[in-house]
């Protein structure tokens, strides 16, 4: 189907017969590496089954997101703004980015938890507790995903890319996203915009959603995938731009968004897995070779960061960083 796109002059095509790679981690450890691997250079995204994380720990989780986004809009922007975290309202990034988009912003170390749950919840300890626990189970489960990367890459040590993550100065974030449903029209063309098109800047995204369509993935400017929600226990995995920069261009940092679905609303909640601010990111050793030297010219995750907030969010900064 060819429809008018957000941008008036630009024409869109949707694929909607394209199947997106789910990938079971109770299956064979060496075959479920290769599969992530073969996922992430052909489409940066992937679903896992069978992931770890309790049923319980995502429920708790997201009635504290739901009971909050459900309060009168003042209560909410209490908690606000969010630069650099706290709750916005269709406000996105510092440069004017706008989407029909509500949420809450949140870094992950659990002293910064616990103070910033008392504007956010009227029983802080109990927002706190859901959203630590929440954090510590799916950086887990990153860790286990970038720890079957390597594997599945041939890298020789075994947690060289989970150890940036499990570092206690890492910069990983938690972001709980609501969209109101539009309300009347079925497939408003153009569709409107939750979430513009972007990349996410940092190594690896795991999200999960209350099985409400709107995310799309672009495999190529101007198409693009609808991912459908389902299996609803999934999550969902994308490749950030700085594991494009360490597999030297191997993995693809997919663009997405999300656009507004007509009849639900969609929660949404995305683990961000970053490094702490200081590290230095390089394309790894083992990928770079005299016929594939280095896309890219090495940088810190704190340089790499400033870089993204002064652009707006569907400008491609990995360019500003290529070698050559
Ligand atoms: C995209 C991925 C994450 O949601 C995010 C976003 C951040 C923000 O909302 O403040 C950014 C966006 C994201 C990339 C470009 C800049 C920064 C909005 C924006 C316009 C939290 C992140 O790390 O980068």
């Amino acid at each position: 189907m060819v429809i008018a796109s957000t941008n008036p002059m630009k024409i869109e095509k949707i694929r909607e017969d394209i199947e997106l790679p789910i990938i079971d981690l109770h299956s064979d450890r060496s075959q479920a590496s290769l599969q992530i691997v073969k996922a992430c250079e052909q489409y940066g995204f992937f679903k896992v089954l069978n992931h770890g994380v309790p049923q319980e720990i995502i429920a708790r989780m997201e009635e504290e997101a739901q009971g909050f986004f459900a309060k009168p809009g003042s209560e909410k922007q209490r908690a606000g703004p969010a630069n650099p975290y706290g709750y916005g309202c269709k406000n996105i990034g510092l440069k004017g980015d706008i989407g029909e988009v509500e949420y809450l912003l949140l870094q992950t170390n659990t002293p910064f938890i616990s103070h910033k749950s008392k504007c956010i919840s009227t029983d802080p300890n109990k927002f706190s507790y859901a959203v630590i626990g929440y954090v510590e189970a799916v950086r887990e489960l990153a860790c286990e995903i970038l720890d079957l990367m390597w594997e599945g890459l041939g890298g020789p040590e075994a947690s060289a890319l989970s150890g940036l993550i499990r570092d206690a100065e890492s910069d990983s974030l938690l972001r709980l996203n609501h969209y109101p449903s539009a309300d009347v029209i079925d497939h408003p063309s153009p569709p409107k915009i939750g979430f513009g098109e972007h990349t996410d800047p940092q190594i690896l995204t795991l999200l999960r959603s209350n099985g409400v369509h709107g995310l799309q993935i672009s495999l190529e400017d101007g198409v693009w995938v609808p991912v459908n929600p389902y299996p609803e226990s999934a999550f969902f995995v994308n490749v950030g731009d700085v594991l494009q920069v360490m597999t030297n261009g191997r993995f693809l940092s997919v663009r997405h968004r999300v656009v507004v679905n007509s009849y639900n609303s969609r929660l949404s909640m995305a683990y961000f897995a970053a490094p702490s601010l200081d590290v230095k990111i390089n394309c790894l050793s083992e990928l770079a070779t005299p016929q594939k030297p280095p896309l890219y010219r090495s940088f810190t995750w704190g340089e790499y960061k400033k870089a993204t907030y002064m652009r707006r969010l569907g400008d491609s900064r990995l360019n500003l960083f290529k070698l050559q």
